[in-house]
């Protein structure tokens, strides 16, 4: 089998529970994939232009594939894009139990699936937190999104919808995606 190196792009706004899936996934064993030392824990920093943010890195291996993992925080959204060409996969976590910010995750995300450097890239929707208390139900969610509506439009072959609870889940479906 040949080296093959995924990248996986986590994205989503302030808050949604992007570093909880990459600490799930450097703590992940079992299932159909192992936690890569090499690429477990590196942190890289941008440049001090864009204050403290950073992108965070967590690997998982499987025979001679590895999926590199890659969370670019929200106050970097006008350079995601950057990130777009050498992505493979992207995951985009949103947050159920947060009505407030249901619209400007809707808008950045429904930019996320038009996005001409994703074109035919598989897309996660990751409906997050559904563990709390005042969380939307996954269908007022997907109604509220006008997801039916995304998928009409020819993204619906690329886009998994998952719920999950990234404190208290599992998170073998998220994995078993990534590596598909
Ligand atoms: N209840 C609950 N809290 C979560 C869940 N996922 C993340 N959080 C919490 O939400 C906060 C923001 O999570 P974080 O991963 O830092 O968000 P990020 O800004 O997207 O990286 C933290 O306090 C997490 O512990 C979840 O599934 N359920
Ligand atoms: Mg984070």
């Amino acid at each position: 089998m040949p080296d093959t190196e995924i990248e996986i792009l986590v994205l989503g706004l302030s808050e949604s529970g992007k570093s909880a899936l990459l600490k799930r996934i450097k703590e992940y064993r079992g299932g159909k994939a192992e936690v890569a030392d090499e690429i477990h824990d590196s942190v890289v920093f941008l440049p001090p232009t864009v204050g403290m943010e950073y992108e965070m890195l967590a690997g998982v291996k499987k025979g001679k594939a590895s999926w590199r993992v890659r969370e670019v925080g929200s106050s970097l959204r006008q350079v995601w894009h950057r990130f777009y060409e050498h992505a493979n996969k992207v995951i985009y976590v949103l947050d159920m139990s947060n009505i407030v910010s249901l619209g400007s995750a809707t808008v950045a995300f429904s930019r996320l699936l038009s996005e001409e450097m994703l074109s035919g890239k598989p897309i996660l929707l990751l409906l997050n937190k559904m563990d709390c208390e005042y969380s939307l139900s996954k269908t007022e969610v997907l109604t509220r999104m006008r997801i039916d509506w995304y998928s009409s439009r020819g993204s619906g072959s690329r886009l998994t919808i998952m719920e999950s609870s990234l404190l208290f889940g599992s998170i073998e479906s998220i994995v078993n995606w990534m590596v598909v």
